[in-house]
């Protein structure tokens, strides 16, 4: 390497370099923030070293246990225990949290008083289970509020609007390890760099395609669909316009997903059906986090009835149906349910 592309290399963005930057907006900001995100980066790093180990070190496979939604026939894997509690021990030793929601914890978590600080985190450690065992890409996804009083600290602090969030992100384990972030400030992507063991700047400033060709969904759930999303998918195979149809993509592991509909543009759904009349995903840990991200890309991110961050969640693991994506596509299914209201 020259000497010039060895100046480049060390004038690097780290992410840690980026947070300052960031809490420069901020002049009363004392630095909370940016501890958090370091002890998240960290915890992403030791996830993504035990997803790449995985294989060898014989960690995937089933624990035994069954996890908080193993009613509905979903099953912990090893490395959703081990990913869960890497996380909630970096919370909670950043010494800057108060209220931990995990996909993995039925109960929240209240951190004990020596150790409170500030800020509520909803996390999922290891998004897309099911995809674990083929090493296809898998996540973790984080939504952040912050507390009223961390003295009297309460669920409520936890049950808020998509809107209170002041930030969100998930990090994807694939081909490369890729944390994407928004501080309410648009949307930054940072790859790992396994030779410095550092997120380095490589997505800056995201933004979504206002329209896109793709559209991602389990179409295996057709049957069961209501008229508006059933309506909405057959129009992207057959479109009405004289355009070409749009290509399918369904990976089936939501942080990869979302990712390439961030990156490449077109819908994501996950809708409601008949036999999960509030669809799938989380309101805490999935569909908010994404929905922050993707609104501040520029696109936008819809239940069927309203603006998904909008939602008022009353329990910690909530599920709502979620339509996210490119601008213009999501205008079009939020078309279909008006329509359908008005006839009702
Ligand atoms: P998984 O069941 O593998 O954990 O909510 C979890 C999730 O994956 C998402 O990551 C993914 O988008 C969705 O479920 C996939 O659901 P289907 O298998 O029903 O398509």
């Amino acid at each position: 390497m020259d000497h010039a592309a060895e100046a480049q290399r060390t004038d690097l963005m780290t992410i840690t370099r980026h947070a300052l930057n960031e809490q420069g907006r901020h002049p009363e900001s004392r630095g909370d923030f940016t501890i958090l995100l370091s002890h998240i980066v960290l915890g992403c790093k030791f996830v993504a070293s035990a997803v790449n180990k995985a294989g060898l070190a014989k960690l995937i496979g089933l624990a035994g246990e069954t996890n908080v939604q193993g009613g509905q026939g979903e099953e912990q894997k090893k490395l959703d225990v081990l990913s869960n509690e890497v996380f909630v021990k970096a919370l909670v030793s950043s010494g800057r949290t108060c209220v931990l929601v995990s996909e993995e914890n039925e109960a929240a978590i209240f951190v004990d008083a020596p150790l409170r600080g500030k800020y509520c985190v909803c996390f999922d450690p290891l998004d897309g289970s099911s995809n674990i065992d083929c090493g296809v890409s898998i996540g973790t996804i984080f939504g952040i509020y912050m507390i009223k009083d961390k003295d009297n600290a309460t669920l409520e602090d936890v049950l808020q609007p998509g809107t209170h969030m002041i930030a969100a992100g998930y990090c994807m384990y694939g081909s490369s390890c890729t944390l994407v972030l928004s501080t309410g400030n648009g949307v930054n992507g940072f790859t790992l760099d396994p030779s410095l063991g550092e997120f380095i700047l490589t997505h800056p400033n995201i933004k979504i395609p206002n329209k896109g060709k793709i559209y991602s969904v389990n179409e295996g759930n057709a049957r069961n669909w209501d008229a508006p999303t059933a309506k909405y998918v057959e129009r992207c195979k057959f479109p009405q316009d004289g355009s070409s149809p749009k290509s399918l993509r369904y990976i089936g592991s939501m942080v990869a997903d979302v990712h390439r509909t961030l990156l490449y543009g077109g819908i994501f759904l996950y809708p409601a059906d008949k036999k999960s009349p509030n669809g799938k995903l989380r309101v805490l840990y999935e569909v908010f986090p994404m929905s922050f991200l993707m609104e501040q890309a520029g696109g936008q991110s819809f239940t069927g009835k309203h603006r998904a961050l909008e939602i008022v969640p009353s329990e910690i693991h909530q599920r709502s149906p979620i339509f996210l994506g490119s601008y213009d596509d999501v205008e079009e299914i939020k078309s279909l349910y008006a329509a359908e209201s008005s006839t009702a």
